[in-house]
């Protein structure tokens, strides 16, 4: 096949156009189209950022304006090697767009030379893809999820083309190595495409990649093992590369036309092979052969600043302004300095370019989620602490019902790393199933090629997933075991950030908020024992911006209904849910619950044992489920034991409620706060996790030492439910004996009392022992009930 020359050309111009101000932007401070000759003061004094993969990037982005122009696409560009950034900022400065975000960089000589210049520049644009990048969703600083962001742009957006430039060292990531598998969720029907380019420059940093040194063969088979069809571009000589990979885009492009036409005339049930482009050009193409002697080009020495210090080594500022001037600026840009038509030529109508995808700035397309009246999957709670429900199980019919109430829109998804039924989520298999795109057997269940329950056993790919639908505009939740959500801490963190970015870019659109709910957590790992035991989740999200970050620990269903109703309508933050799966004491009916939530934190007067205006002797509060029936149990305990103390309980279910103002934008305020806790009470406090996390909190609150926080302190194994709480000292027992050291006025009544529930912890030890299980007296203990025989 030939193409037209004309075209060729225009696409080699761009290529070389990119190329040049990708390099200008490493290198000059002035001077950006070297009108004149090249001097040291032209060098900006630090050079910062990478050369080797923007060659590539470069490419893939001008052939893939050329196959808009012929096929009238809507392309989202997702660069895997963020570090590319200047040539991935060079094509979106060609084609227009960057001007009109950004009008100081205008396509002229002026704001040409300010765009070169502002590159790694301080209050210019960073090293890497960041929010700040038109037509950009991913950042690509950390390696390994631009595929898993792909797809997650590509689900439910069935005229979407993700291009994906995959880097050859970030393919070895674990989460990149996971992400392939993501072809068995895309459903050709009503799904988008994805088509990957592997960007096989042969190196990483410093070494060689594993994928540029197996043999082809090998490449090949490893694509075809996960259900791909790839197609090499391979060369050193632009003209002959040109060439090959405008004929792979068509391949690619016809492929992906004909999977989509045969599924969505419902002809085909197969899974499709998807096409994979394997880009084998030199990492640093296009930059000089040699420095100093050494081999440049196509090695790992070009993958950041190729040519070091022009501006004190005449030699390399010679070879420097060699290697610029090969691209023939004088050619690319007019007197003016704009890029000329030769350039432009191949970039498709402005709403076309890739830079004003709207997928990339997802929030323009954001639809609010249809959900259901929250309040009518209330359970009715006619006395506090008497009947028991499982909180997932009645958040799962919710679930269920937003799918429904979602499904003209197509825009809601339940992400799981396989864990919907351990869970107890179940309740959304009565409206919609997990997809699935491979066959099924008998037995199988919940599985569907329509399903809207992604589940597959990599958090990472959950997570990427997410990221990726909820940034191109829609919505969902993350539901996973507490301790495994850990693993994705650092994608998260990546996530953070980008969405700190994205909140000071005025054009950015805000977007649906990333929602977690954790279950399975640490109080009821007892069955999985130490290694499914760890809150480390909630330490993880306080290092972030308070403006983004929101976690709630409803003390029962009802609370969980309005707080999951809240966060699946809000914007913009990282919201966590912990929440029970197994059967616990509920304690208010919705009215209350929606008032509980709506104070953050709030006393609950029918525990309390105080009259009002009088102090309490002991503050007795809780954070999470299981340490809110602890302490409820011990403000039992106390009443009964010793009814003269003033026990006052508080429940808190808005984490950040604790923090000071100053800090967060949920911090109570001051007086209310102290109305709570008081100002020199002594409080006991049962928190969820690690009790390091109540005292960063209360930092900044009035007198913090006097708070004695247990929590979760890494003891565990296989036990009994409330023998976790006993070997990490917030049993109701332990937490009654602390609130009773705290309260000097006792006296002998106290120290009676102390005995009493020190006995009681031996008993338990004596008894699980024996029996395999709790007590009666703890497993049946409610706020009124049979516990009076317990005593
Ligand atoms: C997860 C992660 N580990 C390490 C790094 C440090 N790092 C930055 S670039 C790079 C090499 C990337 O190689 P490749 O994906 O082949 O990109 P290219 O060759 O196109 O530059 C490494 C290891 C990183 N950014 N992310
Ligand atoms: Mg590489």
């Amino acid at each position: 096949m030939t193409y037209p020359q004309e075209r060729l050309e225009q696409l080699d111009s761009f290529f070389r156009a990119a190329n040049y101000l990708g390099a200008a932007q490493l290198y000059l401070r002035e001077n950006a189209l070297l009108r004149e000759p090249l001097r040291p003061e032209h060098i900006k004094p630090r050079l910062l950022g990478h050369w080797g993969t923007q060659p590539g990037l470069n490419l893939t982005y001008a052939h893939l304006n050329r196959l808009i122009q012929d096929t009238d696409r809507n392309v989202l560009f997702i660069a895997g090697t963020g570090h590319g950034a200047p040539g991935v900022l060079a094509c979106v400065y060609l084609e227009g767009t960057l001007s009109e975000y950004y009008p100081d960089f205008g396509q002229n000589y002026a704001g040409l030379n300010r765009f070169v210049r502002d590159f790694s520049w301080p209050g210019g644009m960073p090293s890497h893809l960041t929010a700040l990048t038109p037509g950009a969703m991913h950042e690509g600083g950390e390696l390994g999820y631009s595929l898993v962001h792909a797809f997650g742009a590509a689900f439910d957006n069935p005229d979407l083309l993700v291009a994906c430039v995959v880097g050859d060292g970030e393919a070895e990531t674990g989460p990149l190595a996971g992400s392939w598998q993501s072809n068995k969720f895309l459903n050709p029907a009503t799904d988008g495409a994805v088509l990957p380019i592997l960007h096989l420059n042969g190196y990483k940093l410093s070494g060689p990649t594993i994928f540029a040194r197996i043999s082809k063969d090998e490449l090949r088979d490893y694509f075809r093992g996960m259900g791909y069809t790839s197609r090499e571009v391979a060369g050193d000589d632009p003209a002959k590369v040109h060439h090959e990979m405008w004929a792979a885009l068509d391949w690619a492009h016809r492929k992906i036309r004909k999977i989509q036409q045969s599924a969505r005339s419902g002809k085909s049930q197969e899974l499709p092979e998807w096409p994979v482009i394997i880009l084998r050009t030199p990492k640093g193409w296009t930059d000089p052969k040699m420095v100093d002697g050494r081999p440049l080009e196509g090695t790992f020495h070009s993958h950041q600043i190729p040519i070091e210090d022009p501006a004190t080594n005449p030699e390399h500022l010679r070879l420097l302004e060699h290697w610029l001037r090969s691209y023939k600026p004088e050619e690319l840009f007019d007197s003016e300095g704009k890029p000329v038509a030769q350039v432009t030529a191949i970039c498709p109508e402005p709403a076309k370019c890739m830079g004003r995808n709207r997928s990339a700035n997802g929030g323009e397309l954001l639809k609010d989620l249809r959900v259901p009246d929250y309040a009518e999957y209330a359970i009715r709670v006619p006395q506090p602490g008497e009947t028991r429900t499982e909180g997932t199980k009645i958040l799962g019919r919710y679930l269920r019902d937003v799918f429904l109430a979602s499904a003209p829109d197509r825009n809601f998804r339940l992400v799981c790393p396989d864990e919907t039924t351990s869970n107890r989520l179940q309740a959304v298999f009565e409206q919609t199933l997990r997809d699935w795109q491979l066959p099924t057997v008998a037995s199988d269940e919940f599985l569907s090629r329509d399903g809207r329950v992604m589940e597959i056993l990599s958090e990472h790919c959950c997570q990427g997933w997410l990221e990726g639908y909820v940034l191109s505009g829609r919505h969902g939740v993350f539901a996973c075991y507490e301790a495994f959500l850990a693993i994705i801490d650092s994608m998260m963190g990546q996530y953070a950030k980008w969405r700190k970015m994205a909140a000071e870019v005025p054009w950015r659109k805000p977007v649906a908020s990333l929602n977690y709910v954790i279950t399975s957590h640490v109080w009821e790992q007892d069955h999985n024992g130490y290694s499914h035991q760890g809150p480390s989740f909630i330490n993880m999200l306080l290092t972030k911006k308070a403006a983004e970050t929101r976690i709630y620990l409803p003390p029962d269903v009802n609370c969980l209904l309005s707080t999951a109703n809240h966060c699946l309508r809000s914007r913009d933050y990282i919201n966590l849910i912990v929440t029970s799966k197994k059967p616990m004491l509920q304690w208010l009916d919705m009215p209350a619950a929606q008032a509980h939530c709506a104070a953050k934190a709030s006393e609950w007067t029918w525990a309390s044992n105080v009259d009002h205006g009088q102090p309490p002797d002991v503050v007795l509060a809780a954070a999470g489920d299981v340490p809110t029936r602890e302490t409820l149990a011990a403000a039992w305990w106390l009443r009964r034991e010793i009814p003269e103390l003033r026990v006052r309980v508080v429940n808190v279910v808005d984490l950040f409620g604790l923090q000071s103002p100053k800090d967060h934008p949920h911090g109570i305020e001051e007086e209310r706060f102290n109305s709570l806790f008081g100002e020199d009470s002594q409080v006991v406090f049962a928190f969820h996790g690690y009790p390091s996390v109540v005292h960063e909190l209360i930092y900044h609150r009035p007198n913090p030492v006097r708070f004695h926080v247990r929590g979760y302190s890494e003891e565990g194994t296989t036990t009994t439910p409330f023998d976790m709480c006993v070997v990490n000292r917030l049993s109701r027992y332990h937490l009654a004996i602390e609130a009773l050291r705290r309260t000097a006025r006792l006296g002998d009544t106290g120290q009676r009392a102390i005995q009493l529930f020190e006995k009681k912890l031996q008993e338990h030890r004596e008894y699980i022992r024996q029996h395999d299980e709790d007590m009666p007296e703890v497993q049946q203990w409610n706020w009124s009930g049979p516990v009076a025989q317990a005593a």
